[in-house]
């Protein structure tokens, strides 16, 4: 990760350094904030971002799940992250909107607290290592069960429902191990801590559906669209654990991560496979606009006027 200059928070652009809140901020004691992840790539046709109104809808679902309104609208956010990556130079970086309550009254009712936005930038490299995007990675599968609807909003990409990514990423991190696979409620497998699970066997594709109460990735809804064009067959299925440890390949999705493939899991060797290698071939292409067939999946970055 690397430091950028400057940081859009509530409206105005402010020094990296300066870009702080106070600490009875809500979302600090409570965990009440929404965030997204997302990725701008150098094309052909300049920056461009990712899938870019996909995440800002997911944020905006995300904080009406929990009855936060965001006080910008969809069009407002995205010229705001536009002109936050040119006033940072930068040519490919990850994207960090993130909507939260405020300082306001302490207490769990959270709707008479403000509600604060700031979009950070910053370039980020292999999220689960080099070596590992290149070679795979190796996971552990969790003691820690995946949240369930039960009790939060799985689909909600919320910051306090991290502490569950973060507990299970903390035990695979010690036990040696650079991903954990976590199982949903009911044992069935659910996702990586932070990234969609694919699981290759007989040539034919399966991921987990929503039953499995995963984060409804945006990537894997593009590798869902990518695969079938490439002609694979790819099922939403429940995936049992044992079938970890029989699948031809494993793979992970997301934004931070990209396509990871995975290369042992539990200490049982995974391959490392060609189904993988032309997904994440024919994924390469499209965020980097050399796919003209997904052109519109790029927004690419205005030129913003710079103040005098
Ligand atoms: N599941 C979880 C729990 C998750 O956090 C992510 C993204 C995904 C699936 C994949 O979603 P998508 O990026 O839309 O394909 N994780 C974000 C946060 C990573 C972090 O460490 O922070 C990300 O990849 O940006």
């Amino acid at each position: 990760m690397k430091q950028a200059d400057l940081i859009w928070m509530n409206g105005e652009l402010v020094a990296w350094e300066d870009a702080k809140v106070h600490v009875l901020t809500h979302a600090l004691h409570y965990g009440t904030g929404v965030f997204e992840g997302v990725r701008a790539y150098d094309t052909p046709r300049g920056t461009a971002i990712f899938r870019h109104a996909d995440h800002i809808d997911r944020l905006f679902r995300s904080a009406g799940m929990y009855l936060m309104d965001i006080p910008y609208t969809r069009e407002e956010l995205r010229a705001a992250t536009h002109e936050t990556i040119q006033r940072n130079n930068l040519k490919s970086c990850y994207i960090r909107p993130l909507v939260f309550r405020g300082a306001g009254p302490m207490g769990l009712f959270p709707l008479d607290s403000p509600v604060e936005v700031t979009i950070a930038v910053w370039e980020w490299g292999a999220y689960l290592g080099d070596e590992g995007k290149r070679l795979g990675v190796r996971g552990k599968v969790s003691s820690f069960r995946r949240i369930s609807s039960n009790a939060v909003i799985p689909a909600a990409k919320a910051t306090g429902q991290y502490v569950n990514s973060v507990l299970a990423k903390i035990e695979a991190s010690k036990a040696g191990y650079e991903e954990a696979i976590l199982l949903d409620d009911r044992g069935m497998v659910c996702e990586g801590s932070g990234e969609n699970l694919f699981v290759v066997k007989d040539g034919v594709i399966a991921t987990p559906g929503f039953a499995a109460d995963i984060l409804g990735g945006i990537n894997r809804s593009s590798v869902i669209t990518i695969a079938r064009d490439l002609g694979y067959e790819l099922v939403e299925r429940d995936i049992a654990r044992g079938e970890l440890y029989l699948a031809d390949e494993v793979f992970l999705t997301g934004t931070a991560a990209e396509i990871v493939p995975v290369r042992e899991i539990d200490g049982r060797a995974v391959g490392v496979g060609p189904v993988t290698a032309s997904i994440r071939a024919a994924y390469d292409d499209v965020v980097h606009g050399r796919d003209p067939r997904f052109a519109a999946w790029l927004d690419p970055v205005r030129a913003v006027a710079t103040p005098a």
